[in-house]
């Protein structure tokens, strides 16, 4: 063995390399191959980040083995396949989790201490693979590694953005957007398949056949490009594919003749428009340009991966003979994540018609036997609409086929229901409006697909006696629910492993990182002495790593001793971030208002608050300035931040989750009832031992139930008495209590700057000038909010207490699992089976 200087290369490579080495030793001698002889820096360096990037290519040989002994043994038992549909995935970092789930992690650790550097360090040198926005693109990552786990038959399929959503930053002005260079050098996690390549068409027209078939020709014609990231299974060999497409233009569209005629841009109009289609997520849609192209990118996925999918079924060891399309659902089970992959049911059925022959019964029953549907939200916003002359122009063979499935469908309820007749015109799926004709997409998801989900049990119950109750009558048995889980490798397993350890002594097993309710056997040592005193010195010890984190970042320095309260997630109104920092100013005032010696009877907080506003949310971008305005003066006034700080955390992305989560005492899930569909940072905070202050919202109610009221802070109106509470606060009926008033007066008074915070404060107001004051009741919840947070400061300088019920809180966050949810979509949803690689 060698043991190296880090920084340089060792001048010789230890032995020949092995691709699947197990010991230390051949592991370094991989990583140094990879250095020299993949090399995408100048030779003879050898400092973090060059031993990153030869560690992850070394890391990466094995998933390419494993990969493909699952590829051919898919092939060859030929098993029903998922494969999930969606525009967002958030996959952090790999190389904690591919180390992890080979279960080669101190081996490589050990290598790299041959190589004079430590894993740790090299970990931090990869950037987040950030192409998605929020909980659901995160819940489709989670979702990738319990079905590898599972051993299940599965492809996910998304976009490869070249750029994810946005970098933040936060300056004086408050958040600043710029582009998130994810691929900068490039990412060593992706296999480019240069053979696996569809066409995608957009705008042209359709030619009607001589025997009357239909064809789409013309328009724009681009490349979709495979790109293959390796999903490894925790301790198998499965290891499935994320497929992200890339569009291209091809050489024939490079005008040769005008470019050497110097028309540059033109001459590469195409490869341009090529280039824009996976520039970045969700583009701007305030225009008519961004609305094309953002629907241009949903068709993109749908296509692709549909092409691709019937390739996959045609290639079956079968051959041609022995198949038929009636077979395609025991094969295929296509799940549209959200409404945005919905123009898979009209390509499905494009390509069944206009490429495969089929006719149009025979296309509509393979079509509504293989798409499922979950949905995500019940806000009226987030529900997609698109233009229905946009559709027209871009895809005029789909729209076809809309107003075909549309017809179809108001003929048979006309037939069937004649008493939802008076319905039809909200449940079609196109709304005729002659101003704003749009396409209803969750409509067309509802109609076609075989199953429809929600995410949480009061979201599905939601989804089924309101949004979608009309339907339900027609078809009861379609609507299903599915609770949300997390992967206990991520968020507790690789991010934790101080807690990770004690909970595998303490159950003597560590089978619980694959079974998760193994997790309630901790419930019986809630009280003991021993195990408090561990679990409260990994939390302490997670909060100092925290703390350091914070302080590097935004230069605040923390108290490590101090109740550490975080809420993280996107900013929007229903999430009530501006609950939270209207607490805060409370919780300020009253502090100033305390004698010095009243103060130290008090407990000493740090509130983290972190999250990205879209760029055009106004308000949302307001109560980003107020958190970091707050926290400007508050951190600095030495009367007080000894007992409070309030600290905005930039940029918020999964590597940032994985330092605050395990860092947590108590988190906040504080949305208006009904309006959160699920949350799932929820389920990674109790997971994590960390209390929380929520409403009855999404899965806040199934957590409360699995770990026990009195380990749960609650406050805040039931989503059942939310239509009332609005209707008298329209009405004039409201009274605002005296604290929610203090709290809105001090930000009035200017002590936190003199930016103008008055639109923010109107919206809260019961007259806000948008017609819906307050609408998201932050007034109303406001003193159960205050008192609530009363109950953490008590319970919190209790410490056995506080210690019990943090235990309490991981025992019951079994059912959390999304090994739980995957089982049961397989189950219940796709009707797949385990397929375990031997
Ligand atoms: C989000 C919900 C969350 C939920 C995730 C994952 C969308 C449209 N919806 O509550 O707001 O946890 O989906 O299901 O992003």
């Amino acid at each position: 063995t060698t043991t190296a200087a880090s920084g340089v290369l060792p001048s010789k490579v230890l032995a020949v390399a092995q691709p699947l080495a197990e010991e230390p030793a051949a592991i370094a001698s991989n990583i140094i191959y990879h250095a020299q002889y993949s090399p995408h820096f100048s030779p003879f360096k050898f400092e973090p980040e060059q031993a990153y990037y030869a560690t992850a290519e070394s890391v990466r040989d094995r998933l390419i083995q494993q990969w493909n002994e699952t590829y051919h043994h898919f092939h060859k038992v030929d098993p029903k396949q998922t494969y999930y549909l969606s525009m967002e995935y958030l996959q952090g970092r790999a190389l904690t989790n591919a180390t992890g789930n080979l279960n080669i992690q101190n081996a490589y650790a050990d290598a790299l201490n041959k190589l004079g550097h430590e894993l740790e360090d090299i970990v931090e040198q990869e950037k987040d693979a950030a192409l998605g926005n929020g909980g659901l693109g995160r819940l489709a990552s989670c979702f990738l590694d319990s079905m590898a786990t599972l051993n299940l038959p599965a492809w996910g399929y998304g976009l490869r953005y070249r750029y994810g959503l946005f970098k933040q930053r936060i300056s004086k002005e408050g958040q600043e957007e710029s582009a998130e260079d994810w691929l900068e050098k490039f990412s060593p996690w992706e296999i480019v398949r240069h053979d696996v390549v569809y066409p995608v068409r957009f705008f042209g027209h359709v030619e009607v056949n001589p025997d009357g078939s239909r064809k789409w020709v013309g328009g724009e014609l681009f490349q979709a490009l495979a790109y293959d990231v390796p999903i490894p299974g925790y301790k198998t060999k499965n290891t499935i594919s994320l497929r992200l497409w890339e569009a291209k233009a091809s050489a024939e569209d490079f005008n040769l003749f005008q470019f050497n005629d110097g028309q540059y841009e033109s001459a590469a109009q195409l490869h341009s428009r090529a280039q824009q289609i996976c520039a970045v997520l969700y583009p701007g849609d305030a225009t008519e340009d961004g609305k094309l192209l953002r629907l241009k990118q949903q068709f993109f996925l749908c296509s692709a991966s549909l092409q691709d999918i019937i390739f996959r079924f045609k290639e079956r060891k079968h051959g041609k003979d022995l198949w038929q399309w009636s077979d395609f659902p025991c094969k295929v089970a296509v799940q549209l994540n959200d409404t945005h992959p919905t123009l898979a049911i009209p390509e499905l059925m494009r390509l069944l018609m206009d490429e495969e022959g089929l006719g149009w019964d025979e296309a509509w029953d393979v079509t509504s036997r293989t798409v499922a549907y979950t949905n995500h939200t019940v806000l009226p916003e987030a529900l997609e609409k698109w233009s229905q002359p946009v559709m027209w122009k871009l895809l005029p063979r789909h729209m076809q086929i809309i107003e075909e499935i549309d017809k179809r469908f108001i003929a048979t309820v006309n037939t069937t229901r004649t008493d939802l007749e008076s319905k039809i015109p909200s449940i079609r799926i196109l709304d005729n409006n002659p101003q704003k004709p749009v396409v209803r997409m969750a409509n067309l998801c509802v109609v076609s697909a075989h199953t429809v989900n929600g995410v949480a049990q009061l979201h599905s119950d939601i989804l089924k006696s309101e949004l979608f109750a009309d339907y339900v009558s027609i078809w009861p048995k379609k609507f299903q629910n599915k609770t949300n889980g997390i992967t206990p490798r991520r968020w507790l397993r690789f991010c934790s492993p101080k807690l990770s350890n004690i909970i595998t002594q303490w159950l003597k097993t560590d089978e619980w990182v694959t079974n998760l309710d193994l997790l309630g056997g901790l419930r019986k040592f809630a009280d003991n002495e021993d195990l408090q005193a561990e679990w409260a010195s990994a939390k302490m010890a997670n909060k100092q790593r925290l703390a350091q984190y914070i302080e590097r970042v935004t230069g605040v320095s923390i108290d490590p001793n101090s109740l550490f309260d975080i809420q993280v997630k996107r900013i929007h109104e229903y999430k009530r971030q501006l609950l939270n920092i209207l607490g805060a100013i409370y919780r300020y005032k009253k502090l100033k208002e305390l004698s010095s010696e009243e103060r130290k009877k008090t407990t000493p907080r740090t509130i983290m608050i972190g999250g990205k506003a879209f760029a055009t949310y106004t308000n949302a971008k307001r109560i980003v300035k107020l958190v970091n305005d707050v926290g400007a003066v508050v951190n600095n006034d030495p009367e007080v931040n000894s007992y409070l700080k309030v600290v905005f955390v930039p940029n918020y992305n999964v590597s940032v989750a994985e330092m605050l989560i395990p860092g947590s005492e108590l988190s906040q899930h504080i949305s208006t009832a009904g309006m959160e569909a699920s949350g799932t940072s929820n389920m990674k905070f109790a997971l994590n031992g960390c209390l929380i202050i929520g409403t009855l919202d999404g899965a806040n109610v199934e957590i409360r139930e699995e770990i026990g009221e009195d380990n749960f802070f609650l406050f805040g109106a039931p989503a059942d008495k939310v239509p009332k509470l609005r209707k008298e606060r329209e009405d004039g009926l409201f009274k605002p209590d005296p604290r929610f008033e203090e709290a809105k007066q001090f930000i009035r008074s200017g002590v936190f700057g003199s930016y103008d915070y008055n639109p923010l404060l109107d919206s809260v107001e019961g007259n806000s000038g948008f017609g819906r004051g307050d609408y998201f009741l932050v007034g109303h919840d406001f003193p159960s909010y205050i008192d609530a947070q009363e109950r953490v400061d008590e319970a919190y300088k209790d410490r056995k207490r506080w210690l019990k019920m943090s235990i309490l809180s991981t025992a019951g966050s079994g059912k959390f699992s999304s090994d739980r949810t995957i089982a049961q979509y397989a189950k219940e949803i796709w009707n797949i089976e385990e397929c375990r690689v031997p």
